[in-house]
């Protein structure tokens, strides 16, 4: 019985619900937020076969962008497909039948291209297309051990510059093949010095390009660190049942914050260490011997999708499981990355973008106005002269066209133009046009021209419209004329910022 195993049996969403609300309405009375870390880092999330029952030997397992879950099964000699959805993952369909000896590995690169390792004829396959009966699009490899060949491919990895990372198991070596120049191989490093590390069948590799490797023995198995040259740099984790210790290590995962995920097989778990950069110490181990939820039996490969999700081939029981990790609150988004720890929120909206999620944020849209006293939470366009939240009323008179000179004949017989009120919107535009008269100002007011006046007073009418808005005016004379909008926001607040946007002149000859 390992020491650090964790049972946790599925709890259904609404109940998690429940209890994040509860916890959260108590650490809100005690000034605090609930403590993530007092959750499991991983927890059962289900577990899938293929049509047929069970997976004859899942090996290996990969995903791709859209969180498709990709399993080799050596044993059926194909690899099966499977899509993703929150509810579980239903089968799609099946590559390689007929092609395929003994599929050990499944990698699938930044383009979607899906490369497999078959164990059964030492090639590397890559397909296109997940699709039934893809075609194959390419083969490289074949027995032996010079530099290209592979003897034993076991699992994969890729970079972003696609290029494939192969575990060549009986040659105890890592090779660097660029598949985009037929599996033309790059470097290859041993792995089998300091001895013992001999049945290599893992792989992971981090952004700076160091190379994680397990070794799948029994009795002394550990995973090893080889810098980007394949020189050995250390070893994070050694033979044991403690947190941290290996036992038939194989299936090796970065995930999105450098966390390194081992299958430990021979302890019948999943572990996660931190990243190289903090040391790779031990976070938490999942898992125990046995075929209920939590269970595993000889596991291998694994893969994270997103959502905060790991598969698991758990090879003997026959199936993929499904965990949930390193997300207490159940949203799918990583904690570690997650932008309101404690609080559900999927979507990880952050409308001010201050890394702080809406859920988790005083002041969303960080204009000094707390959301709750904030009329535009999650907006603000511009200045705020009542202090509620939301950017001022702002109109715009588009015509007649600005400094425009006409024909009395097509003098302008209206105006019109845009206006804008932020999230609480325009309940209405004025307007007001005179014609100038001596730096006097005759405004038009029910259908005429009025006596000349101070231009500082100007007589407004309404407009039909809102966001698009437009007044009649009959403009006969020949002169200069000058034309002032004015938008009210919903609730009240009137424009009262006047230049070249709100105010147009123009010349009737
Ligand atoms: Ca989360
Ligand atoms: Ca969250
Ligand atoms: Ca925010
Ligand atoms: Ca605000």
């Amino acid at each position: 019985m390992p020491l650090f195993a964790t049972w946790t049996v599925r709890t259904p969403r609404r109940h998690r619900l429940a209890s994040i609300c509860a916890a959260l309405a108590g650490a809100l009375l005690l000034g605090a937020w609930p403590a993530a870390a007092q959750a499991a880092f991983f927890s059962y999330d289900g577990a899938f076969v293929p049509p047929g029952g069970r997976f004859l030997e899942a090996s290996g397992v990969a995903t791709d962008d859209a969180g498709r879950v990709y399993v080799a099964d050596a044993g059926a000699g194909r690899v099966h497909v499977f899509e993703s959805a929150p509810a579980g993952n239903t089968f799609i369909s099946s590559i390689g039948q007929g092609q395929l000896a003994r599929p050990s590995g499944v990698a699938i690169d930044n383009r979607n291209r899906i490369y497999v390792a078959d164990a059964g004829r030492n090639v590397i396959v890559q397909y296109d297309s997940f699709v039934d009966g893809a075609p194959t699009r390419r083969e490289f490899g074949g027995g032996g051990t010079q530099l290209g060949r592979i003897d034993g491919p076991r699992l994969m990895t890729t970079d972003r510059a696609s290029r494939l990372y192969v575990v060549d198991r009986p040659n105890a070596r890592v090779q660097f093949l660029r598949p985009a120049l037929d599996g033309r191989p790059v470097a290859a490093f041993g792995v089998a010095e300091p001895a013992t590390f001999l049945e290599p069948e893992g792989i992971a590799r981090d952004p700076e390009g160091r190379i994680f490797v397990s070794d799948d023995n029994a009795s002394d198995g550990e995973v090893r660190v080889y810098d980007p040259r394949g020189a050995l740099i250390k070893k994070v984790a050694g033979p044991g049942a403690g947190g941290g210790q290996v036992s038939s290590p194989r299936g090796l995962v970065r995930d999105p914050v450098d966390r390194l995920l081992i299958v430990d097989a021979g302890n019948s778990r999943v572990q996660a260490l931190r990243s190289y950069a903090e040391g790779s110490t031990f976070i938490e181990a999942f898992g125990t011997r046995g075929s209920g939820p939590g269970g595993f039996s000889s596991p291998s490969g694994a893969a994270i999708a997103p959502g905060a999700l790991l598969y698991v081939a758990d090879t003997g029981n026959g199936r993929v499981v499904r965990l949930r990790y390193d997300d207490a609150d159940a949203d799918g988004a990583l904690d570690a990355r997650d932008n309101c720890p404690g609080v559900a929120n999927p979507v990880q909206r952050d409308s001010d973008r201050d890394k702080r999620g809406d859920e988790c944020d005083p002041d969303d849209d960080n204009d000094g106005v707390p959301d709750g006293a904030d009329r535009c939470p999650r907006s603000r366009r511009g200045a705020d002269a009542n202090g509620d939240g939301c950017g001022d009323p702002r109109s715009r008179i588009l015509f007649p066209r600005a400094r425009g000179i006409y024909a009395a004949r097509q003098a302008p017989s209206r105006v019109g133009g845009f206006a804008g009120a932020d999230d609480l919107g325009v309940a209405s535009v004025q307007v007001a046009v005179a014609r100038v008269v001596r730096g006097r100002c005759a405004w038009y007011e029910r259908g005429r021209f009025r006596s000349p006046r101070a231009c500082s007073a100007p007589a407004f009418f309404a407009a039909s419209g809102q966001r698009r808005w437009a007044a009649r005016v009959g403009v006969r004379s020949r002169g200069a004329y000058r034309v002032i909008s004015r938008a009210r926001q919903t609730g009240g607040l009137l424009e009262s910022v006047f230049n070249r946007r709100n105010v147009r002149s123009f010349r009737v000859r």
